[in-house]
């Protein structure tokens, strides 16, 4: 979950024990290839134009969900769900899926590409160990179909049920993903993710052994000469803690070796694509050496857990989160015997990197000026070519102060000036009224009136299309489309 383990997360600890597991495989697939699995979703063939939800039900890539007062999913992102632009050969979001599993090679790992978004909350969330009270369950954060059905908020919702189906000893999941987020160039409140776990059987170790097994495959991965920064132990008691009731320490350091190893390898494959590709534009292009380096981190459903971050334009950039799956998954999915690690990666991310493209908006774009640059790439790799920009028209910003509508109570109570505001909100109304002609809005002013506490914000707007030049009539309708919709959405006061 990305601000939520990004922030919250890490200082947030498991309450409770985990929900038992209700053993159906409801949303897990409509995969082609995935004949052990049943669906509960029909499959889906030419997209659907998305239809405007009615009063009790909605229409989701061909299946009629019913709504409740839960339901807060607008037909924009409706209208995404189809587009599945990790299965659009020679799609930057496709390359990208495809370089990553070469280095997951099968038969150990199965790859599962058509999961469908639409699942339970039991399994997005109950099935991993997410507390109810958990800030990603949120309205606020969390595209919901009805109270108990969402848009999955990441791939790790396929987890439990990829344990009990129990098809491979490694899987790799490659799905669309879905969150109320901020508008800005690295995020899209749709995204793709890839998931990947492997698992050891303890019947199946000589001996028992699981940490000899573990480390008799890692010794079989090839080696990198990339430079790792990670001081972290392999379990830390307080920050990072081993599983002690389930594992032995060994196994545990074991697990995260080759956990470690197999997504290092992961990334030295991508940013070597990266540089022969930086290289064919520019021969005398000279690559940096590459940085990337281990933190520690927190997940409900792995412990111990980690982040790996590769040093990128100055910064260190989060590209994924991983470690030692909660035992408690294995358990509930009924093989108890199993043990082993998870990870899950953004695609976009990887892809800008890869790519050198400057806005995630841009993986949804059908100009052909986009697409025709990536033509034949799936079927020859080595033709990458870093994305060329063809243009940047020019960008008009706009700003729209108002004052809050204070959840009020009456009598003049010290409750008169709450206010229910998120900014998540706000951020829908924008990306529903103006798509993705707007490259980001950011808060410029945060005002509380010191006498009536009552609070005011201005926001600015920043129109810039990827695709043309914006005339001024065009973007002065549209700020007033917005401001108007704010003001009927929020019930705020223009200032
Ligand atoms: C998760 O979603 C966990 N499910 C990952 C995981 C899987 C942990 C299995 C352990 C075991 P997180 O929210 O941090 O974690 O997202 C994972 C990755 O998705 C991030 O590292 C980042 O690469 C990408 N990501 C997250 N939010 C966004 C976003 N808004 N836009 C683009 N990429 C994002
Ligand atoms: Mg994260």
């Amino acid at each position: 979950m990305g601000r939520v383990s990004e922030a919250l997360l890490l200082k947030e600890h498991l309450s409770g024990q985990f929900a038992l597991f209700d053993g159906s495989l409801q949303g897990l697939d409509r995969a082609e290839e995935d004949t052990v699995v049943s669906t509960a979703h029909p499959a889906t063939t030419p997209a659907k134009p998305a239809q405007p939800p009615t009063q009790s039900s909605v229409d989701i890539n061909g299946a009629s969900y019913k709504t409740d007062s839960w339901f807060n999913t607008p037909p924009n992102i409706i209208a995404n769900v189809p587009r599945r632009l990790h299965l659009q050969k020679d799609h930057p979001v496709y390359v990208t899926r495809q370089i990553i599993e070469s280095v997951f090679p099968a038969p150990t790992y199965k790859y599962h590409n058509t999961f469908d978004p639409v699942v339970t909350t039991h399994q997005n969330f109950d099935s991993l160990g997410f507390p109810l009270d958990h800030p990603g369950r949120a309205k606020s954060d969390t595209y919901y179909v009805n109270e108990s059905t969402l848009l999955r908020t990441h791939t790790s919702a396929h987890q439990a049920d990829l344990f009990r189906a129990n098809l491979s000893p490694g899987y790799l999941i490659s799905a669309d993903v879905y969150r109320r987020d901020e508008v800005d160039r690295s995020h899209y409140p749709v995204f793709h993710q890839m998931e990947g776990a492997r698992s050891w059987d303890r019947a199946n170790a000589l001996g028992g052994d699981v940490a000899a097994a573990v480390w008799s495959d890692l010794e079989k991965l090839p080696t990198h000469a990339m430079k790792v920064e990670d001081p972290n132990p392999p379990f830390h008691a307080e920050r990072n803690p081993l599983q002690d009731d389930h594992h032995s320490a060994a196994e545990a350091e074991a697990i995260g070796a080759h956990l470690k190893r197999s997504l290092e390898l992961m990334v030295v494959e991508i940013f070597s694509r990266a540089a022969r590709a930086a290289k064919r534009a520019d021969p005398d292009f000279v690559d940096e050496p590459l940085r990337v380096r281990w933190v520690e981190a927190y997940f409900p459903f792995t412990s111990p857990s980690w982040e790996l971050e590769v040093y990128y334009g100055g910064d260190w950039l989060e590209v994924l989160g991983c470690g030692v799956v909660k035992q408690d998954l294995y358990i509930n999915a009924g093989v108890p015997n199993q043990l082993g690690w998870a990870f899950g990666i953004g695609l976009e991310r990887i892809a800008m990197l890869l790519f050198q493209i400057p806005d995630i908006r841009l993986f949804w774009s059908q100009d052909p000026r986009f697409s025709n640059q990536f033509v034949g790439v799936s079927d020859n790799l080595d033709s990458l070519k870093r994305f060329v920009p063809f243009s940047k028209y020019p960008g008009c910003y706009k700003d729209v102060s108002f004052w809050l509508k204070s959840t009020s109570a009456a009598g003049g109570s010290t409750k008169a000036n709450a206010h229910d505001f998120h900014e998540n909100d706000l951020m829908e109304i924008v990306r529903s009224v103006c798509g993705d002609v707007v490259e980001d809005a950011k808060v410029v002013d945060d005002f509380t009136h010191p006498k009536t506490g009552r609070r005011s914000l201005c926001y600015r707007i920043n129109y810039r299309s990827l695709e043309r030049t914006l005339t001024n009539t065009e973007t002065n309708e549209l700020h007033d489309r917005l401001t108007q919709a704010l003001v009927e959405k929020l019930g705020v006061e223009i200032r």
